[in-house]
């Protein structure tokens, strides 16, 4: 990556207060790691704070994994992106294809969500990638055009937006694309961002999800325009993080 790389964990519906134990081993084992590498955890919204305690004075960064659009209000059970950084988030991550599959969420809800926490200074992981079938029909492209396209706010800009390539289908199945399919993705994801942004598009980092682990991260890692990972499964256990982010 010609970028500085961000290895991101997200740990969706996973932990409660005794996984403190491996964010605090992940802290550990940071000295160990390149100082050129942005390292993050999006832990559930309930551990946020005592994750950005546990973090205190190390450069490990936390996020969450969702936002909602509005800043407050009648909204039972949702988290604004004000109350994540109020908990010491400095990141969200937002589009996962979980949320929008699970949650019926659309990009242009996604692109709301993103003005928002982009408005109270959170960095924004903006998720996008194509189902099975679609790539089955030859669309996996022209899905993820229409997903950055409408998922992206105007204004975004490479120090608080990141992209994050998750080929749905990779996703929690333990297939990954082949270095072939994920280079053409990025780099065609690349050309769009560098079309709509200039040299904001050039500078903005793309990350690979679905599927990542240590025995893979190597290869992937290495591929042209993938600028770090978004990693599911394998962000729950320190050492396994420990070892993807070792590959830099
Ligand atoms: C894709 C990824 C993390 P996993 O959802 O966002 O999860 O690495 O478990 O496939």
């Amino acid at each position: 990556s010609l970028l500085r790389p961000l290895v991101a964990g997200n740990w969706k519906m996973n932990g409660t207060g005794q996984s403190l134990e491996q964010l605090a081993a992940i802290v550990a084992g940071l000295d160990a790691l390149p100082a050129s590498i942005d390292l993050l955890i999006c832990p559930p919204a309930t551990l946020i704070e005592r994750a950005s305690r546990t973090a205190h004075g190390s450069r490990l960064l936390i996020g969450g994994q969702n936002c909602h659009e509005k800043s407050d209000g009648a909204y039972t059970g949702e988290i604004s992106a004000a109350m994540l950084g109020d908990c010491g988030a400095s990141h969200v991550i937002l589009g996962h294809s979980e949320r929008r599959t699970l949650y019926a969420e659309t990009s242009d809800l996604v692109c709301a969500k993103a003005d928002a926490a982009l408005g109270k200074g959170l960095v924004t992981i903006i998720c996008i990638g194509e189902t099975e079938t679609e790539r089955r029909a030859g669309e996996a492209l022209s899905i993820v055009e229409q997903q950055l396209a409408a998922s992206v706010p105007a204004g975004a800009r490479a120090a608080t937006v990141v992209i994050a390539y998750e080929p749905v289908w990779a996703i929690g199945t333990g297939l990954t694309p082949t270095a072939a399919e994920v280079a053409e993705v990025h780099a065609h994801i690349r050309a769009l961002l560098v079309a709509r942004y200039g040299s904001e598009g050039q500078a903005m980092r793309i990350l690979y999800g679905g599927s990542v682990k240590a025995a893979n991260a190597r290869e992937l890692l290495a591929i042209d325009h993938v600028d770090g990972a978004l990693i599911g499964g394998a962000s729950l256990k320190a050492s396994d993080f420990l070892a993807i982010a070792s590959v830099y």
